[in-house]
């Protein structure tokens, strides 16, 4: 039997060895994870889960949760993570696009969701974050050895939503050889090794906690703290037992601000990495100075996984993603014309690679238009590749908020600020924000003689769309500042509003 991703995870298994310790100090073993994740595939087979279904879960993290995971590849099933912040309106949408089998949700959740689910035809258990809820209780039934679907390099592992410049999310299609090229790669450029015990304080639900962290450590053979949420004082009491940390830049600004962190604590480590969203030259130096340590930063999309990264032994230099990783072939083109471009240019970065996606879950069209006709990926983010072969993010040639590592698309939230009363027409942007590293911030025009103030616009917004997308602050102008052709010009907000939080 083959199944390419699982294969993988089971040879790098370690019997007896620790796979994960939560902080209340719970220990998971491989063969518990094997045991587990046997029943829990065997539990999705019994619910009439098929290879190829996908398998939706909304759920808070826990050990359990990342087995359901490696669960749904053994039985061949699609694993489609949803951030536990969506609403339920939002997730109308997804559970009606991506027609999951099966929607994994917390015991809480479950009645609201039952009815989306059951309009879409989907069936709804639980999972709770203390090993409990209807789908575990299915599992606990089952035998733990499983005979797993034959899946190879190219069926579906995962669909992950990324948000859509159309307001529409788009469900990423990652095949097995997505995942597992770029996890080995990744083993490999970062020198994972059994011996190594990672602090994991990211969600799940995105490719930052869920692939890059969760697979190096699987096929690896190493061990993670777990902990639900980033917590600078756990992390921080963690540090002198555990070898590396992975976290968006917020991790760092806070870390630097805790007057815990000191060259002893951090002396047993011997990799941080930073990714998602640019991590500041300056945090990358206050880091240095305290702990001796220079931050790796690597970048990377839903889409693609891992693109680039600093070296480990080589230089690592902050402001730069550093080098295209092996078998990643990574290009500047030109924005419009698509030709390329040279040392120190800056264009629309463009890859192409074993880890590149398969398209958007049925929008074939959408697909074909970010992918240029020789197969390179367009990515949406400006760069240029300087005279070492050093990548630089420079901008993005796409309308995005980063908050804290997550993704904002200003066209969704300004959908919904420009359907409240009262308002005439809304401009949603990113300005500097000392924790976030961008605040969402929305400018909104008032439709003549009418009262809307800042509290009516997040009271409207509350039940629409997640707490991370909702503005940080509402701002009322009089008109946009618009160019000759009418179009928004933002760069103008954001210049005006740049120190709104106290940055810029
Ligand atoms: C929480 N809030 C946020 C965010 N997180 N607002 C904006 N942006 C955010 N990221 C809200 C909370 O709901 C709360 O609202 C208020 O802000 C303050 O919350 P706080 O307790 O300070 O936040 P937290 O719970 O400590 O979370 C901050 C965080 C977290 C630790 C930075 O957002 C996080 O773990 N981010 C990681 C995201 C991630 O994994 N991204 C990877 C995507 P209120 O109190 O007002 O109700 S994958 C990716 O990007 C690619 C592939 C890549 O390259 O990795
Ligand atoms: P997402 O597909 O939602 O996971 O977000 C991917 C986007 O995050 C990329 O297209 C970049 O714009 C941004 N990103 C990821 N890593 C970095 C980084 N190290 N520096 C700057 N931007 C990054």
């Amino acid at each position: 039997m083959r199944n390419h991703m699982f294969d993988a995870i089971r040879d790098a298994a370690r019997p007896g060895a620790t796979f994960i310790e939560t902080l209340d100090g719970r220990v998971w073993t491989y063969d518990e994870m094997l045991a587990t994740s046997g029943r829990l595939a065997a539990a999705l087979e019994k619910l009439s889960v098929k290879p190829g279904d996908r398998v939706a879960v909304q759920v808070e993290k826990s050990p359990e949760a990342l087995l359901l995971y490696i669960a749904c590849l053994r039985a061949g099933a699609v694993y489609l993570p949803l951030n536990t912040a969506y609403t339920t309106a939002e997730l109308d949408y997804f559970i009606g696009d991506a027609e999951p089998r099966l929607f994994v949700s917390t015991p809480g959740a479950a009645e609201g969701i039952r009815a989306i689910a059951a309009k879409h035809g989907a069936r709804v258990e639980t999972l709770d974050d203390k090993g409990g809820g209807s789908l575990l209780h299915i599992a606990q039934e089952m035998a733990p050895a499983f005979d797993n679907a034959v899946r190879g390099a190219d069926d579906l592992g995962a669909i992950l939503y990324t948000s859509g410049t159309t307001g529409r999310s788009k469900g990423a299609m990652l095949t097995h050889d997505n995942l597992l090229s770029n996890a080995l790669t990744l083993c490999d450029y970062w020198r994972f090794t059994a011996d190594d015990r990672l602090i994991h304080a990211l969600p799940i639900f995105h490719t930052h906690g869920l692939f890059v962290a969760s697979n190096v450590i699987l096929l690896s053979g190493a061990s993670m703290y777990s902990l639900p949420k980033f917590d600078a004082d756990a992390v921080l009491r963690l540090m002198p037992k555990a070898t590396a940390l992975m976290g968006v830049p917020t991790f760092y600004v806070r870390l630097v601000q805790h007057e815990g962190l000191n060259r002893e604590v951090a002396s047993n480590m011997r990799l941080f990495v930073s990714g998602s969203a640019p991590l500041l030259a300056e945090t990358h130096k206050q880091f240095r100075e305290i702990t001796g340590h220079a931050i790796l930063e690597r970048y990377g999309m839903t889409e693609t996984n891992m693109n680039t990264s600093n070296p480990y032994d080589g230089e690592r230099i902050a402001g730069t993603v550093g080098f295209p990783l092996p078998g990643v072939s990574l290009r500047i083109a030109d924005r419009e014309t698509g030709s390329l471009l040279g040392v120190g240019q800056t264009g629309m970065i463009e890859v192409n690679g074993p880890n590149v996606f398969k398209g958007y879950w049925r929008m074939p069209e959408r697909t074909q238009a970010e992918f240029r006709p020789d197969g390179f990926f367009i990515t949406g983010d400006l760069g240029k590749i300087d005279a070492r072969g050093y990548v630089h993010i420079v901008g993005r040639n796409k309308d995005l908020v980063i908050s804290g590592g997550y993704n904002i698309y200003p066209k969704e939230v300004e959908t919904e600020i420009d359907g409240l009363p009262g308002v005439a027409e809304s401009a949603v942007i990113g300005v500097p924000h000392p924790d976030f590293g961008e605040g969402v911030t929305a400018i909104v025009v008032r439709q003549p003689d009418t009262e809307i103030d800042e509290d009516a616009v997040l009271d409207g917004l509350r039940e629409r769309i997640a707490r991370y997308k909702q503005p940080k602050r509402v701002i009322f102008i009089d008109d946009l500042p618009r160019n000759t052709m009418g179009k928004v010009q933002k760069n103008v907000l954001r210049e005006n509003y740049k120190a709104l939080y106290g940055g810029g």
